[in-house]
């Protein structure tokens, strides 16, 4: 899954992409360098961001998505408001990717498949001290309650993502990255965004026995090999910046895993097979 925020202030491409016309190019890159599906945003959900007006979010991500979904691409919304997935789906989109796991009910009324991340609070608090007993847990109960609540409301295909930084610590996303396992055998494909993260920011610097923390720009080491150490853990697809370096990633794990005769990596599909 190819991340294209249409924002002024998302935290890694922010302003790069506000022109229709460079969004789409960049959507069409994505495709081109292996993108399942193209996820596009017009709300930044960085920690502390601002709300955006769905009028406002619609105008920028509409001709987007349209223009996109003519092209032939597979379109996800990524929103947290009924109203901008709705318009979305009506322009084309496949996919509601919903940070705040809440818009079940949109996806099984137009037929679209549905992603449910975890995420505690909301962007504007969820930095704030977040704890948990057993973050784990936690998070993959709430990840199955939801997404038995959307196939229960009719929605045929469900994702779960444990929402790599959203109201976690280092630690937290340390954790849950190192039980992926446990969300993969839950019982839905599991989706999971580490890329260009703070979380990687953090441990570039701890590997350089630094406190610099570098740029999200300069977090493509990081980025790649906890997309192919979260392909390793069971999971279906993973969420990136940077599309080409990640595909190639996730054949070399598939590669070293079993072998091109032993299985391989489709992109339709984004599965495991052997
Ligand atoms: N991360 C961001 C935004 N949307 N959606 C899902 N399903 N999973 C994520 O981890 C996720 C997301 C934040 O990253 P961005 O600002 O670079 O888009």
């Amino acid at each position: 899954m190819g991340v294209l925020n249409v924002t002024p202030d998302s935290f890694s491409d922010g302003g790069r992409f506000i022109d229709p016309a460079a969004a789409v190019a960049h959507g069409r890159r994505l495709v081109e360098e292996g993108a399942d599906w193209v996820d596009v945003g017009g709300e930044s959900t960085r920690p502390g961001a601002d709300p955006v007006p769905a009028d406002e979010e619609m105008r920028r991500v509409l001709p987007v998505i349209e223009a996109l979904a003519v092209s032939g691409a597979q379109v996800s919304i990524d929103t947290r408001k009924p109203e901008v997935a709705e318009a979305a789906v009506a322009a084309g989109a496949r996919m509601i990717n919903d940070v705040s796991a809440g818009l079940a009910d949109v996806a099984a009324a137009s037929g679209v498949a549905f992603v449910a991340m975890h995420m505690r609070g909301d962007p504007a608090t969820m930095q704030a001290e977040p704890v948990y007993d057993d973050v784990v847990a936690e998070v993959r109960d709430f990840l199955v309650e939801r997404a038995e609540a959307a196939r229960d409301a009719g929605v045929r295909e469900v994702w779960i993502d444990p929402g790599i930084g959203f109201g976690k610590t280092l630690d937290h996303n340390l954790d849950l990255l190192a039980n992926l396992d446990v969300l993969a055998a839950a019982g839905f494909p599991l989706l999971v965004g580490t890329s260009r993260k703070t979380t990687l920011g953090r441990l570039a610097a701890r590997a350089d026995g630094s406190d610099a923390v570098p740029p999200p720009g300069d977090r493509l080491a990081g980025s790649v090999a906890t997309a192919a150490w979260a392909y390793r853990c069971g999971a279906t697809m993973v969420r990136a910046h940077d599309v080409a370096a990640t595909v190639w990633a996730a054949e070399a794990v598939v590669a070293s895993a079993g072998g091109a005769g032993a299985g391989s990596f489709s992109k339709e599909g984004a599965r495991w097979h052997r």
